[in-house]
C-alpha cells in the first residue's frame, strides 16, 4: 500500500468447523502491518464490520481504530530527524548506565549499552538517508 494515501482492505474469514466458534465477546482478527517509512504517524480504522453465527445469522460488530507513531530507533532525541545530533548525544552517553539516558535512546541497536556499534548505525543511518 502507499503510505500517504487511504487505502481500504477487505477481510472475510470463517471459523474451521464449530469446534471452533466463537462465543461471548472475543477478539476476531488481530493485524500486524509493517511500515515501509522510517518516521511518521497513520491510524487505521475499521469502519464496518458482519459477522455470522452458523446458522446464517448476520450481526454487526462493534467497529474502532488506531492512530499510531511509528518512530526510528536512530532518532536518540526523538526530533523526528536523524542527525549529528543524534550521533554527539549517544557519543556522550556511550558507556554509561541507562539511568543516565532519560530523555535520549541512545542504544539504537537495543543491546542493552552505548557503544561504538550504536555509534556506527547512527552513521550509518546520517549517511544513507
Ligand atoms: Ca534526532
Ligand atoms: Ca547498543
Amino acid at each position: 500500500m502507499n503510505s500517504t494515501t487511504s487505502e481500504t482492505v477487505r477481510l472475510i474469514v470463517a471459523s474451521n468447523g464449530s469446534d471452533y466458534a466463537l462465543t461471548g465477546n472475543q477478539q476476531i482478527v488481530r493485524l500486524s502491518f509493517k511500515t515501509k517509512a522510517a518516521m511518521g504517524a497513520g491510524s487505521i480504522n475499521v469502519s464496518t464490520g458482519l459477522v455470522a453465527d452458523g446458522d446464517g445469522e448476520e450481526y454487526a460488530p462493534e467497529c474502532f481504530g488506531k492512530t499510531f507513531t511509528i518512530i526510528s530507533v536512530n532518532d536518540v532525541n526523538h526530533d523526528g530527524e536523524i542527525t549529528l545530533g543524534d550521533l554527539a548525544i549517544s557519543a556522550r552517553l556511550q558507556n554509561t548506565t541507562n539511568d543516565l539516558w532519560n530523555p535520549y535512546t541512545p542504544d539504537v541497536n537495543l543491546s542493552g549499552n552505548v557503544d561504538t556499534l550504536d555509534l556506527q548505525m547512527l552513521v550509518s543511518a546520517i549517511l544513507n538517508q
